[in-house]
């Protein structure tokens, strides 16, 4: 009777290391990620300036007439493409020809407007 409380309570205690140790390891990793590039991550000149020639709503996307993109992720230069937005609100209030400042970053793969800014 006694041997078999203490084998379960050993095994609760192990089961909860292991938790405790991948929180841990996850921590760690993220850590690492933004010790990499504290510059990009915090400054608010990670932002490119653009121009909006299209909004979809319904498809979560915007199509931006930008300037060249430094971000933490994603560098390319001038262009106009569609972007991916990482959320709807992003998108509410801005419409064809508004001038904006964004962000870019990598999302999954695949680069997605992270912040946009609106004029006012
Ligand atoms: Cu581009």
């Amino acid at each position: 009777m006694n041997k078999l409380i203490s084998a379960v309570i050993t095994t609760g205690a192990i089961v909860a290391t292991n938790v405790y140790a991948q929180s841990m390891n996850k921590g760690m990793d993220m850590g690492g990620i933004i010790m990499d590039v504290p510059a990009q991550v915090s400054g608010a000149n990670t932002l490119t300036d653009g121009e909006v020639k299209a909004v979809s709503k319904p498809n979560k996307t915007i199509t931006l007439k930008h300037g060249a993109i430094k971000s933490a992720t994603v560098q390319m230069p001038p262009m106009t493409m569609t972007f991916p937005v990482r959320d709807s609100s992003l998108i509410e209030s801005v419409k064809q020809g508004d001038k904006v400042k964004f962000n870019v970053e990598l999302v999954q793969g695949t680069p997605t407007v992270t912040a946009l800014n609106a004029p006012k």
